[in-house]
C-alpha cells in the first residue's frame, strides 16, 4: 500500500470552540487523558467513552472531573453525572450498536478514536482482538460516522507501525506501508480506509501517523515506564533488578502532551490529511534506560553481549537490568524515525521533548511518587512485579 493524495473537497471551516463539542473513544488512556485535558481547557464540551472494568480504569483522568465519583450510572443511556463540560459514557469498540446510538444521542462535532489494543508485542499473543479493535472498530465507526446527519470530524490514531521495515529513512507521508507484526497490518487496514472514506465520500477524515510518545500516564508494560519505575523503585531500594528484552531497538520518542495538541490541530484545519507526527531523532532502549537511571543519581554500564548482557549500578556492582528472552518479539520494527515537516508546516507542529529528555522527565515524576510525594498518575492498584509482556 502506499500514501494517498490529499482529496480536494473543500469542507466547511469548523465551528467555534465554544460550539465544539468532541467524543474521546479512549479516554481513559494515556492519550485520551491528555487530549481531554486539551480539548477541555480549549473550550470544548468533552464527552468520553469507557468500557467497564472489573476495577475502575479512571485513575488518568479522575483529576479532570468536578466531584471524583467512583460509581458509574447503571445503564450505559445515563451519563454519569460530571464536571460541567466533561461526561463518561459506558461504551466499547465491540458494541458497535451502543456507540452508533451514543454518536446520535451527543452529536459531536469531532470524534477521536484512540482506544485499542496498543501494545505491540502482545499483538503476537492476541492477534485477533488487536485486528478486531484496531482495523475493524475503525471501519464500523466510518460507517456509522457516515450515516449521521451532520458531518462530523474524525481523528483515527494511526502508528509508525505500518512502516514496520521502510523502505525510507526518516519515513514521510508518503513512505509504503509494511507491517511486520498483527498491530502494524491492523493500524495500516485502518489507515488505508480512513484515505478511502476520505476521498470516496468526502469525510474529514485524519490519521496522525505518530510514533512512540510516553509519558508519565504511560502503561507500565511498555518499555519507557518500565524503565523509569523500575529505576526509581530501585533507587528507593524497593526493587533489585528487572528484566527487559531487545536494548538494540531504537525508536523515536517524543513527549505525549505534545502530540494530543497535534491532534486537535488535524481536527481544527480547513483541510483533513495524514500527518506523521514523530521528533526526528532516536535513542536505543539502552540509550533510555541509562538516562532514566543519571537523573536518578546512579550510573549505569551495560556489560556482556546479548541474552547474558547486564546492566550494572557502577556504585555498587549489583546487577539491575537482565535480558529476559520473553520480551524479544517474533519480529521487531526496525529503527523508526519520522519526517513530521508536513505537520509542520501545515498545523504549525513542533514537537521540542525528544528521547532520553523525556526519560529524564518520566523518571523524575516515578521517583516523587515512589518516594510518596505525588500521588502514583496511574495503575495503583496494580500488581508490580514484572510480568510477561
Ligand atoms: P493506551 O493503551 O494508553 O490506551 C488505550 C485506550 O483504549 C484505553 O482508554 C483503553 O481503555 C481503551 N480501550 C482498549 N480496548 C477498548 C475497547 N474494546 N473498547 C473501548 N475502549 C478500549 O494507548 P495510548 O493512549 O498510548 O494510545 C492511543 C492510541 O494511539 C492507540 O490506538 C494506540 O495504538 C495509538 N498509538 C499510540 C502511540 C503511543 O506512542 N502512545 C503511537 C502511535 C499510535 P482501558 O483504560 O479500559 O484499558
Ligand atoms: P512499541 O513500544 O512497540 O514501539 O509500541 P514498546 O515500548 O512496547 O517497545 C519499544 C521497543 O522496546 C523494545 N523492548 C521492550 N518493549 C517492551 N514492551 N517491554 C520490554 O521489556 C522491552 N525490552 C525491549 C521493544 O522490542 C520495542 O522495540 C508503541 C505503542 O504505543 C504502540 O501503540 C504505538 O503504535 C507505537 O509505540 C508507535
Amino acid at each position: 500500500m502506499t500514501a494517498h493524495r490529499q482529496p480536494s473537497t473543500v469542507h466547511r471551516g469548523a465551528p467555534s470552540s465554544s460550539a465544539r463539542s468532541a467524543l474521546i473513544i479512549g479516554i481513559t488512556g494515556q492519550d485520551g487523558s491528555y487530549l481531554a485535558e486539551h480539548l477541555l481547557a480549549g473550550g470544548y464540551t468533552v464527552h468520553g467513552l469507557v468500557r467497564r472494568a472489573s476495577m475502575f480504569n479512571r485513575s488518568r483522568i479522575d483529576h479532570l472531573r468536578a466531584a471524583p465519583s467512583s460509581q458509574p450510572a447503571a445503564h450505559s443511556s445515563k451519563p454519569e453525572a460530571q464536571g460541567s463540560r466533561l461526561t463518561l459514557h459506558y461504551g466499547d469498540l465491540n458494541d458497535r450498536t451502543s456507540l452508533r446510538r451514543l454518536l446520535k444521542t451527543i452529536a459531536p462535532s469531532e470524534v477521536y478514536l484512540l482506544a485499542g489494543q496498543s501494545h505491540v508485542g502482545l499483538s503476537f499473543e492476541i492477534p485477533e482482538v488487536t485486528c478486531e479493535e484496531n482495523a475493524m472498530a475503525t471501519l464500523g465507526l466510518l460507517e456509522a460516522l457516515r450515516d449521521l446527519e451532520n458531518p462530523v470530524r474524525f481523528y483515527h490514531a494511526s502508528s509508525s507501525e505500518i512502516f514496520g521495515l521502510p523502505a525510507d529513512s526518516p519515513q514521510n507521508e508518503a513512505t509504503p506501508f509494511n507491517p511486520v507484526n498483527p498491530y502494524g497490518c491492523a493500524k495500516a487496514f485502518a489507515t488505508q480506509l480512513c484515505r478511502v472514506y476520505r476521498s470516496a465520500y468526502g469525510m474529514f477524515v485524519c490519521s496522525g501517523i505518530s510514533y512512540n510518545h510516553e509519558s508519565p500516564r504511560r502503561g507500565e508494560n511498555f518499555v519507557t515506564r518500565k524503565i523509569t519505575l523500575g529505576a526509581a523503585r530501585i533507587k528507593a531500594g524497593r526493587q533489585a533488578v528487572f528484566a527487559l528484552g531487545n536494548l538494540d531497538a531504537r525508536r523515536d520518542w517524543g513527549y505525549a502532551p505534545e502530540y494530543v495538541a497535534a491532534m486537535a490541530r488535524m481536527l481544527q484545519a480547513r483541510q483533513p490529511g495524514d500527518y506523521v507526527l514523530a521528533t526526528g531523532k532516536t535513542c536505543s532502549v539502552r540509550d533510555f534506560a541509562t538516562a532514566a537511571f543519571a537523573e536518578l543519581g546512579l550510573e549505569l554500564k551495560f556489560k556482556g553481549k546479548g541474552a547474558g548482557e547486564t546492566g550494572v549500578r557502577t556504585d555498587t556492582g549489583a546487577v539491575v537490568i537482565t535480558i529476559d528472552p520473553r520480551f524479544h518479539r517474533p519480529a521487531d520494527a526496525a529503527n523508526l524515525t519520522g519526517d513530521a515537516s508536513l505537520a509542520k508546516k501545515a498545523l504549525g507542529w513542533a514537537p521540542k521533548v525528544t528521547g532520553t529528555d523525556v526519560a529524564r522527565l518520566m523518571a523524575r515524576v516515578d521517583r516523587e511518587a515512589i518516594a510518596g510525594l505525588k500521588p502514583e498518575t496511574c495503575f495503583k492498584h496494580r500488581d508490580r512485579r514484572v510480568r510477561r509482556d
